[in-house]
């Protein structure tokens, strides 16, 4: 991994030394990439809804997992679940709860740093992961994309700046989300997520994550081009803001 703020190094650090969690798949792999697609030709709003209960910038709410995915999944095109420990306060465990209770694409969402997780990931159910380019060498994000491909996971390779967005449209990664927060200082500007998705051609499934609250913004990224779009804190406050959020 690359060296990056205090607080990402201290999660690499403990997600180096997190064993693999060994219970053998019990659900299908659903395809997120296909399903986004699907919503976007049919003029429907594809909305990635987070159960996230921690963040590093001060967020922190409680609410039940499986209530949470029962309200959104009737609109959502696939969840995204943060099982980071340090910071997010995530676990294996609540991926599994709501892998056992939805058949829409389950993204985790982790720092993921080595095979290890990865594995994990497929064990407990997950059907994508994200890989973040900022915290990756090129040859690391490549080894763990490849790792994603071997057990039939998608990967949404996570971005922020126009350079990393050059590199990963070179690599051609299928998958780019563009991450309106900066992970080093943690503002978010869609302004800026508005230029690199603008930058990145339609051929890719762009993906606008953080920072969207209202209709608005989700029509503001999608003249951009994001084919999908992650809400966490919005949803996670009042669930039922889906309806809104995809008419
Ligand atoms: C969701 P928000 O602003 O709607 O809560 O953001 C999601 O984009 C954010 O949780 C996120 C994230 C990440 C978390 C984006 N990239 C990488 C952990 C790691």
């Amino acid at each position: 991994p690359k060296i990056v703020s205090p607080w990402l190094k201290e999660v690499i650090e403990h997600n180096l030394s997190r064993p693999v969690l060994r219970i053998s798949r019990f659900r299908d792999i659903y395809s997120l990439g296909e399903r986004i697609e699907k919503f976007y030709s049919t003029g429907k709003v594809a909305v990635i809804a987070e159960y996230k209960l921690s963040s590093p910038s001060g967020f922190r709410v409680d609410r039940d997992a499986v209530e949470y995915v029962k309200i959104v999944e009737k609109h959502a095109v696939g969840i995204s679940v943060l099982t980071e420990e340090l910071y997010f306060k995530g676990s294996y465990r609540d991926l599994i709860k709501i892998a056992a209770c939805t058949n829409i694409p389950i993204l985790m969402k982790d720092i993921i740093i080595s095979r290890n997780q990865i594995e994990t990931a497929y064990n407990i159910g997950a059907d994508a992961v994200l890989l973040i380019a900022s915290i990756l060498t090129d040859k690391e994000l490549e080894q763990l994309y490849e790792d994603a491909k071997s057990f039939g996971l998608e990967a949404v390779v996570e971005i922020h700046s126009l350079d990393e967005a050059e590199d990963v449209i070179n690599m051609g990664y299928l998958m780019i989300g563009v991450n309106a927060r900066n992970l080093n200082t943690l503002k978010i500007s869609l302004e800026h997520a508005y230029t690199v998705l603008s930058f990145i051609p339609n051929k890719f499934i762009k993906i606008a994550e953080s920072g969207i609250r209202s209709v608005e913004d989700v029509k503001y990224l999608r003249n951009a081009g994001a084919k999908a779009f992650l809400i966490g804190t919005e949803l996670m406050l009042n669930p039922n803001r889906i309806y809104q959020l995809t008419e």
